[in-house]
């Protein structure tokens, strides 16, 4: 048994309970009050928080192991440099993916998305050509297809949901055909939590020779992703949502792929050779990479991997899925509250509005009270108009989240309904 494994074993509880309250005590930020209150924390699809163990690994590469990658001889950088590669290494491990320089460290999901459409799209896409996505995507994987589709005279698909927040996959078969070179769906919905069948999406995808993105900024922190096993051609996901800081995040795309695409972006590192008249390009990841990287941001968010997998993501899948079959009976009881997105497959996310209160008087409510929750349209306004709704109250789980808070959240609703009579 690993050290990893062997903790993971010692946190479950007798009859195999999580121990959530071990995992808690490693979040500092759990105990902070607000306005006097416990803080709830339940706006995890925004941003997760960090556990001690990032916090410090960051801390400590910065005072002791900082210095600028891949270009010097000094001690530092090397150092520094190893620490970098490690963590690329890390990510390949954690998205079972082959090989290192099929990872790209990019500044999140939406640096990762605009660069597949700039890069892929358009050297790949010509008039007439079309993409397919669906109607539950974020802006990030809605917006970068557009200004394709501006710049080349491909068109814009868009599969339709149904009244659970499912993709209507009848309706997605039909609009897979010969011209589709692209099809981006995300493999977890921020606004819903729907998860959606992306070993489907991908296979229809390949049948027609198109390539497929998965958007997994909502799925890296809650399930194990395998590549591979997908067979998706590029996967992205953000840093800050798997307990890791912000202003980083990973692509990864087949090697092939990424090979045969243009830079995104021109600058140091990118380069083998440079004159005035001629430029040849780095060996790919680097290709990618224009620039000194977010080299701090980087280690972290291997520290966050490690965190992530000293847990144990099939212990992270099934408590969380505990946690969110209560919320949803929990919530879902009380009067004058609807649940919006009702899938049968979904990962941590409860979205609901109250009647006749908006959403952002439920947030601000329920902050009254120490919880953190997002009211909005969640970067995903086609979402609210298919649902006819302008924002959603949506509370959302990780795996350092209790019944207690839930139970907290819905004592909350209960205020707000008596408030609002
Ligand atoms: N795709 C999905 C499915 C997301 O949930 C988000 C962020 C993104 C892409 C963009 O990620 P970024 O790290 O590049 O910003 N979602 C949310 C959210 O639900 N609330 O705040 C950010």
């Amino acid at each position: 048994m690993t050290a990893q494994s062997v903790r993971a074993a010692s946190a479950m509880l007798d009859g195999g309970a999580f121990d959530v309250e071990r995992y808690r005590a490693d979040f500092p930020i759990l105990t902070t009050q607000v306005r006097g209150k416990e803080l709830v924390y339940l706006d995890n699809a925004a941003s997760a928080q960090k556990p001690r163990q990032v916090i410090d690994a960051i801390a400590e590469f910065d005072r002791a192991s900082y210095a600028n990658i891949h270009r010097g001889v000094h001690h530092l950088s090397q150092v520094a440099t190893k620490a970098y590669e490690g963590a690329r290494d890390k990510v390949r491990a954690f998205m079972n993916a082959e090989q290192d320089r099929e990872i790209i460290f990019v500044r999140g999901t939406t640096e990762a998305i605009n660069l597949v459409a700039s890069s892929y799209g358009r050297a790949n896409l010509q008039a007439g050509d079309e993409i397919l996505i669906t109607h539950l995507e974020h802006h990030s994987n809605i917006v970068p297809w557009q200004i394709l589709c501006q710049q080349t005279g491909a068109v814009l698909k868009v599969a339709p949901i149904s009244d659970e927040g499912e993709i209507v996959m009848d309706e997605f078969k039909k609009l897979v055909g010969k011209k589709t070179k692209i099809v981006a769906v995300n493999h977890v919905s921020n606004a819903l939590g729907t998860i959606n069948p992306v070993d489907e999406i991908i296979a229809l995808a390949h049948e027609v020779g198109a390539v497929a993105l998965i958007d997994g900024a909502q799925s890296a922190p809650h399930l194990a992703i395998d590549v591979r096993a997908l067979d998706a051609d590029f996967y992205a996901f953000s840093s800050h949502k798997i307990f890791g800081p912000t202003g980083v995040g990973v692509l990864y795309g087949k090697a092939a792929l990424l090979e045969a695409m243009p830079p995104y972006q021109g600058g140091g590192d990118m380069i083998s050779y440079v004159t005035f008249e001629e430029t040849r390009y780095n060996r790919i990841p680097y290709k990618f990479e224009a620039g000194t990287p977010n080299i701090t941001g980087v280690v972290g968010m291997g520290a966050a991997i490690d965190y992530i997998q000293s847990v144990g993501l099939d212990a992270i899948g099934a408590y969380e899925h505990e946690l969110l079959e209560y919320a949803t009976e929990r919530v879902g009881a009380v009067e004058g509250v609807r649940l919006v997105g009702t899938a049968a497959k979904k990962a941590g996310v409860l979205s609901f509005v109250i009647d006749g209160v908006h959403p952002h008087d439920v947030g601000t409510i329920l902050d009254q009270a120490g919880i953190a929750i997002r009211a909005g349209h969640h970067c995903a306004q086609p979402v609210m108009d298919r649902f006819g709704i302008p924002a959603t109250a949506r509370a959302s789980f990780a795996f350092y989240n209790t019944k207690a808070e839930i139970d907290a959240l819905v004592d909350g609703i209960h205020q707000i309904r008596k408030v609002f009579g």
